[in-house]
């Protein structure tokens, strides 16, 4: 351990160990296709966000090409993210989504 061990290698190391699970950003992609409307509502819908935010999210991948939408345990953003995609395709959207580790 990295402390206190003294000359004989005996954990005596007391700090509560706190390693916390890693996080993931879900982004969403800019693309030609798939209508403002359309993200807005899946931004609603899936990332618990007004329809205010959704419209200032969706206009700012609209222009810079991507934006984290939220971050989650991975579980949780892998759900998001399939959630997305199968909303997409059941549309047939180009709509893309993707996670990304802290
Ligand atoms: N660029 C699309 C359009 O002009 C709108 C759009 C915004 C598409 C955000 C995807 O993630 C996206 N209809």
């Amino acid at each position: 351990t990295p402390e206190d061990e003294g000359d004989f290698g005996v954990a005596l190391d007391s700090r509560p160990k706190t390693k916390r699970p890693p996080l993931y950003k879900v982004l969403i992609l800019n693309d030609d296709y798939t209508p403002m409307e359309f993200v807005i509502m899946v931004l609603e819908r899936f990332f618990g966000l007004t329809h205010q935010e959704s419209f200032e999210l969706m206009l700012t991948v609209h222009k810079k090409g991507l934006a984290v939408v939220g971050v989650y345990s991975r579980e949780i953003a892998e759900t998001k993210v399939a959630q997305v995609l199968d909303m997409a395709q059941r549309h047939e959207h180009p709509l893309q989504c993707t996670m990304e580790k802290e």
